[in-house]
C-alpha cells in the first residue's frame, strides 16, 4: 500500500465514521459507490475516476469562502487565497492547452458554455450596441434602447450538432436554454457515413448566416477538423466556439494535435474537467485575448460565487495533466478505444461511424432487436455500466433510443490496455445477444423490457471481476 493510499484510507473511514453518526444513509450511500464502481466497468464515456489528491483537495474549507468577482477584483473582503487558488489554476489551463486566456470559475459544462454564449454575445452585440449609441455600459441606456438590446440578444442565431448526431443539449436542443434563447439551426451528419460534411456544413451556414458556430460533441466518435470549421466560420462572420467537454484529455495530452486541436482555431472554448480530462466535476472556459474580457465578466454574468474548494482541485488535475504520463495515459485512451471498437466489430456489432478515433464508441443495437434502453438495461445487470444514446435519425426517439455509448477514459485509468478491452468487447457481446425484448404492451409503464437468458449476467460479472480485481481502483483505499 502506498503512503497515500494508507492517508486516504485513515482519513476517509476517520469522516465517514463522523458522517455515519450524523447521517448514517450518506455514510452508507458513499461507501457503497466506491464498491459499486470497484466491481463493476465503468464504459460511461463522459466518466473518469479522479486521483486521490483531486478528491481530498475538493474536500476542505475552501468551500467556506465566498468571492465573487475575479482575481484581485472581489465583491467580498478576506479573499487573498481564492485569488492565489484561481490564479494557479488558470495558469495550468493556460500553460496545459497554449491558451491566451482560461477562466476557471464554471461550474460545470453547462455553465462553461453560458458563460461561452453570452461572453460572445457581449462581444458581438451588446459593445456595438453601447459604442453606436455612445453608452459606457448597459446602466447608461435608456429603457427603450436596453429593451431594444434584450430583444436583440433573443434573435441571434446559433448552428450547432444536433443531439441525434451526436451534439449536445447546450448545442441548440429546443428543451435546453441554448435552444430557446438563440434561434437554431443543427447540422447532422452524412447518412451514408455518419461523419460530419464540412461541404454541406458550409452550404447550410452560408444560408443561416448564424453569429456562432458550434463545434464539439458528446456522442460522435470520430475528430473533428478545426481548420475547417475556422474556414465556414469565417466564410459567415461566425464566432467559432468549441465545446470540448468530451476530449479535452485527448487534446491536453496531445493525442488531438494541428488540426484537431482547437486552440489557435476557435475564438472560445468551453470544457468540463471531469471527463476524459481526469480532473473534479466542473468547468472551465479558454478564450482568445480578443475575447478575454467578456470572458473574465462570467460573474456577474451568469454564475454566482465559484467554488474555491473545486478550483482548488482543478488546479491540482492541470497540474497532473501537464506531467509526461498524462499523455501516455490520453493515447491509451484513444489505442483501447480502437481495441475497443475492433473487438466489437470483429464479433458483428454495428458500431455508428464503422468505428472511432477518439475516446468514444456508439453501438447500434437495432440489429439485436433491442432498444438502446433494453440493451443498457441488460449490460447493467451483467455489471457492465454504459448510457444509452440515440443514433442518427434514431427511430426509437430520445428516451429509448437504438444506441449505447461506451468510452474508455475510466478503465484505462484502472490500467485496462487492448487486450482488457478486447474482452469486454466479448462480454458486451456476449449479454447483448443473450438478451431478448418483450415488447411494450400498448400502454403500459415505459419499463425497459427485456430477458436476459439464465447465467450470462452472473458469468459476466465472474469473467470482468478477474479483469477488474488485476486493475484495481484507488489500490489501497480502505473506508
Ligand atoms: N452528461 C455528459 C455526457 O454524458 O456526455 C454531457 O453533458
Amino acid at each position: 500500500m502506498t503512503d497515500l493510499a494508507r492517508t486516504a484510507s485513515s482519513v476517509y473511514s476517520q469522516i465517514l465514521d463522523v458522517v455515519e453518526g450524523i447521517e448514517p444513509r450518506i455514510a452508507d450511500a458513499t461507501r457503497a459507490e466506491l464498491a459499486d464502481q470497484r466491481a463493476s466497468l465503468k464504459l460511461i464515456a463522459s466518466e473518469n475516476y479522479a486521483s486521490l489528491p483531486v478528491l481530498m483537495t475538493m474536500g476542505t474549507w475552501l468551500s467556506d469562502k465566498y468571492a465573487e468577482g475575479t482575481i484581485g477584483h472581489r465583491f467580498y473582503a478576506g479573499c487573498q487565497n481564492v485569488d492565489t487558488v484561481e490564479s494557479v489554476a488558470a495558469e495550468h489551463a493556460r500553460e496545459l492547452f497554449g491558451a491566451e486566456y482560461a477562466y476557471v470559475q464554471p461550474h460545470s459544462g453547462i455553465d462553461a458554455n453560458l458563460v461561452a454564449y453570452w461572453s460572445i454575445l457581449a462581444q458581438r452585440v451588446e459593445s456595438p450596441t453601447l459604442e453606436r449609441l455612445g453608452a459606457k455600459t448597459v446602466n447608461d441606456l435608456s429603457e427603450e434602447d436596453w429593451e431594444q438590446l434584450r430583444a436583440t440578444f433573443n434573435s441571434q442565431r446559433v448552428m450547432g450538432m444536433s443531439l441525434d448526431a451526436g451534439g449536445h443539449l447546450t448545442h441548440g436542443f429546443r428543451h435546453n436554454i441554448s435552444g430557446k434563447m438563440f434561434r437554431q439551426h443543427s447540422y447532422g451528419t452524412d447518412p451514408a457515413t455518419g461523419l460530419i460534411d464540412y461541404d454541406k456544413l458550409l452550404a447550410d451556414a452560408r444560408e443561416f448566416r448564424p453569429l456562432i458556430l458550434v463545434a464539439g460533441y458528446s456522442a460522435y466518435p470520430r475528430r473533428v477538423n478545426f481548420a475547417r470549421m475556422r474556414e465556414i466560420a469565417d466564410e459567415v462572420g461566425a464566432t467559432l466556439f468549441v465545446d470540448m467537454a468530451h476530449f479535452a484529455g485527448l487534446v491536453a495530452g496531445k493525442v488531438f494535435t494541428g488540426e484537431e486541436n482547437p486552440v489557435g482555431y476557435a475564438d472560445v472554448i468551453a470544457s468540463t474537467t471531469h471527463k476524459s480530462l481526469r480532473g473534479p466535476r466542473g468547468g472551465f472556459v479558454l478564450a482568445t485575448a480578443e475575447y478575454a474580457p467578456s470572458v473574465d465578466k462570467g460573474c456577474p454574468m451568469v454564475l454566482g460565487g465559484p467554488l474555491s474548494h473545486i478550483m482548488a482541485a482543478k488546479a491540482v488535475a492541470f497540474a497532473e495533466a501537464r506531467q509526461a504520463s498524462f499523455q501516455t495515459y490520453a493515447q491509451k485512451v484513444a489505442d483501447n478505444a480502437k481495441a475497443l471498437a475492433e473487438g466489437l466489430l470483429k464479433r458483428g456489432v454495428n458500431l455508428v461511424t464503422g468505428g472511432t478515433d477518439n475516446h468514444i464508441v456508439l453501438l447500434d443495437v437495432g440489429s439485436f432487436g433491442l432498444t438502446g434502453r433494453q440493451a443498457e438495461s441488460a449490460l447493467l445487470d451483467a455489471g457492465i455500466v454504459t448510457n444509452r444514446n440515440s443514433v442518427p435519425h434514431d427511430p426509437n426517439g430520445a428516451w429509448y433510443t437504438t444506441g449505447v455509448r461506451i468510452g474508455t477514459p475510466a478503465l484505462t485509468t484502472r490500467g485496462f490496455g487492448a487486450a482488457e478491452f478486447d474482452t469486454v468487447a466479448e462480454l458486451i457481446t456476449g449479454v447483448l445477444t443473450a438478451t431478448a425484448p418483450v415488447p411494450t404492451a400498448a400502454g403500459a409503464p415505459g419499463k425497459a423490457r427485456y430477458t436476459l437468458a439464465d447465467g450470462v449476467a452472473a458469468r459476466t460479472r465472474a469473467a470482468a471481476a478477474e479483469l477488474l480485481d488485476a486493475n484495481p481502483l484507488y489500490p489501497g483505499l480502505e473506508v
